[in-house]
């Protein structure tokens, strides 16, 4: 945990639970989640139990889970079950990236944390794991409309390791890569070689190193550090098998509705939660399901990975 870590924590507005303060404090294993996946990710009906779940998730990995979120204009890393109900049964909640976070808390609303803002919080706290379902990427056309998402660029600049099943192939994957290539994040499949389609185990694509084990991320991660680059690393967990889905009947919702988003004037940030209704709707809930067991698959890596890194630095901290 770095000193400016340390900083940021104390500032008023950034809360820690007492389970996460504890923990850190401990130099035990903790991994962010974020919550733009529960309040605009999921349907209603499956929030709170997915927010269980995936703390569960962690927990069962013997890390602590710190879900982050702006409640009530506080910045919080760790909720209770009150934040997390106060969360969930909000009429407005704001999708955050990272320019937003500031500005919705210094308001006083209520915000939902994207990759790219539970990233810059997470750091800012000195938890150094985070597990979600996908990340945003560049999008088909960004060449025409720029919109590369803002998780690309978090992800060079804040020191976590990124725990996810991708991105959609709803985005430019290949341009997806090259960005971040060029952002200076290592790309690695979790004991495969292949670069997750979200929904689906593959894309097409490979990724530049396979990581066998939870120990040589943790490791890979430190050593990167101590290099001194400054950011993360994103680690791609295929969907579990059993819940994967194939490739071409995924493309072929994903296309259908990027033509209704196009057609009724979704832009912007409004896409993606579009997109993920309506291909809930097309897959008569199969991509629910795939979701949610992803998101689950990935919690309990991060807690794998969370646990290997604080063993890790208890190591290096003891006198040899
Ligand atoms: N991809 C998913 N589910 C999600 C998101 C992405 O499969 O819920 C969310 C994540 O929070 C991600 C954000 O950080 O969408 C990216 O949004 P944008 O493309 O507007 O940056
Ligand atoms: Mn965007």
């Amino acid at each position: 945990m770095g000193g400016a870590g340390t900083a940021a924590a104390a500032v008023a507005d950034v809360r820690l639970s007492d389970e996460v303060r504890r923990a850190l404090a401990a130099g035990q294993g903790v991994v962010a989640l974020e919550s733009t996946i529960l309040c605009h990710g999921f349907p209603p009906a499956e929030r709170a139990g997915l927010a269980k779940e995936l703390e569960d998730a962690v927990r069962g990995q013997g890390a602590t889970p710190a879900t982050i979120a702006v409640i009530d204009g506080q910045v919080c890393v760790g909720l209770d079950a009150d934040q997390l109900a106060r969360l969930l049964s909000a009429s407005e909640v704001a999708k955050c990236s990272a320019r937003d976070v500031a500005v919705v808390a210094a308001k006083g609303g209520m915000g939902a944390t994207t990759v790219a803002a539970t990233c810059l919080v997470a750091a800012a706290v000195g938890v150094e794991v985070f597990a979600t379902g996908g990340i945003g990427g560049a999008h088909r056309g960004a060449e025409r409309t720029m919109d590369v998402s803002a998780d690309l660029g978090a992800l060079g600049r804040h020191p976590v390791v990124v725990v996810s099943a991708g991105a959609k192939s709803l985005l430019d994957l290949p341009r997806t890569l090259e960005v971040l290539e060029t952002a200076n994040v290592p790309v690695l499949g979790f004991q495969t070689p292949d670069f997750p389609s979200f929904y689906s185990r593959e894309s097409g694509l490979t990724v530049p190193h396979v990581a066998s084990s939870a120990e040589e991320v943790a490791r890979a991660f430190a050593l990167q550090g101590a290099l001194g680059l400054a950011g993360g690393m994103l680690l791609c967990n295929p969907p579990p098998a059993e819940v994967a889905l194939p490739r071409d009947e995924v493309d072929a919702w994903i296309r259908q509705a990027l033509d209704e988003a196009d057609a009724g004037g979704v832009r912007g940030a409004r896409v993606t939660p579009f997109v993920l209704a309506r291909l809930a709707e097309l897959s008569g809930g199969r991509t629910v399901v795939t979701n949610r067991a992803l998101a689950l698959s990935n919690a309990r890596v991060g807690g794998e990975v969370a646990r290997a890194l604080a063993a890790l630095r208890r190591d290096a901290g003891r006198p040899a």
